[in-house]
């Protein structure tokens, strides 16, 4: 167990923010919440300025500025907990179930995370919640005035952002078109399961959770859709949320073998979308080209380069490089049909 608490800082109109505090909930980590940028913020300094922030105290417990160590990036936040915290670990022993858990976490944080973006900056009505609430995460005391301004600040730079992230008019039905196939296979997978692995969270979860926990609760368009075709995901993003009631055992892992059939249908949707996307980026990167051109179920998919994404792609291609080859063709043998082998080839 830890000396001291973390700290997690962040905003609630953040997916990964909301993704780091479920695993730390989950995981019975006691950490203290800040509102960053709020007058409660006493972060040390970042090295990239990106929300959630994990403050790793120092020996005597400090957090606060000059002390201890602030760190982004929700995956290997994850995966630096896992060293410091064996208890209700997310990563299961078998190091080949391991690297899918991780797969589908990753098509959760690269490619959800579009739609998710798309929604909320794309619809006149996710503009304006958005516009409205977030600001208030750093003063709820804000004037009229005040809130008018920032509205405006907010809502001008992160529709500007739109086509970085793929949000573009051409790409809307390929974005929106997978948001709803998500709904669908993950609506198939409640009907047996409860986790994408079986009787436990994993990285996977914690990362559609993630983005869902906007997408189906918090703007109101895709909102909408996820009441009418998929309440039983809105009900699992409320548990996700809280997980620390879960007593869970190590035979609560699934095996890759016996992958449920919804979780192979939602590797086959990452084949459909993240895995031509991520290859297409990473060869984008590697020749210099100012687009990435691709074609993503049957339709022509563009947008810039996005170098996050590369190096995503290449974690991945270390992490199956790094298992034994007997894993290596259970990882295949479990990938095989679903599009996604070319992450891998
Ligand atoms: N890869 C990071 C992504 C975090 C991220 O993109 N955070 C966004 C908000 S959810 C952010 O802080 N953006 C900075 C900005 O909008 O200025 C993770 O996994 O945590």
């Amino acid at each position: 167990m830890l000396q001291h608490p973390l700290v997690l800082s962040g905003q609630y109109g953040s997916p990964y923010t909301l993704k780091m505090r479920a695993v730390l909930r989950y995981r019975r980590i006691p950490f203290r919440w800040v509102l960053r940028d709020s007058r409660w913020d006493d972060l040390p300094e970042v090295p990239v300025r990106l929300i959630p922030v994990i403050v790793f105290p120092d020996v005597e417990g400090r957090t606060d500025r000059g002390h201890g160590e602030a760190m982004v990036d929700s995956s290997p936040l994850i995966m630096r907990l896992e060293g410091m915290v064996a208890e209700r670990s997310l990563v299961p022993a078998d190091p080949a179930l391991a690297f899918v858990d991780a797969l589908l976490e990753d098509v959760a944080d690269e490619w959800l995370t579009k739609p998710m973006y798309h929604y909320r900056w794309a619809y006149e009505a996710d503009i304006d919640k958005a516009g409205k609430l977030l600001p208030l995460g750093q003063n709820l005391q804000v004037d009229a005035a005040q809130a008018r301004k920032m509205y405006d600040f907010i809502t001008r730079r992160q529709i500007g952002r739109r086509a970085m992230v793929g949000s573009t008019d051409a790409n809307a039905p390929i974005l929106e078109a997978s948001y709803r196939r998500v709904l669908g296979i993950l609506t198939d997978l409640f009907a047996t399961q409860d986790f994408l692995l079986g009787s436990r969270p994993g990285r996977g979860d914690f990362g559609m959770f993630g983005q869902l926990s906007q997408l189906v609760k918090w703007d109101p368009t895709p909102m909408a859709i996820a009441a009418v075709e998929a309440p039983k995901v809105i009900h699992w993003v409320d548990r996700m949320d809280d997980l620390s009631w879960l007593e869970v055992d190590v035979a609560d892992w699934g095996t890759l073998e016996a992958l449920p059939s919804a979780t192979r249908d939602l590797l086959a949707e990452a084949g459909r979308t993240y895995a031509p996307f991520m290859v297409a980026n990473a060869a984008a990167l590697e020749a210099g080209a100012e687009e990435v051109v691709c074609e993503i179920d049957g339709q022509e998919y563009r947008q810039a380069p996005f170098k996050y994404q590369g190096k995503c792609l290449h974690w991945l291609r270390e992490g199956y490089a790094a298992l034994a080859g007997s894993d290596r063709t259970r990882v295949d043998a479990a990938l095989v049909g679903t599009g996604c082998e070319v992450l891998l080839g």
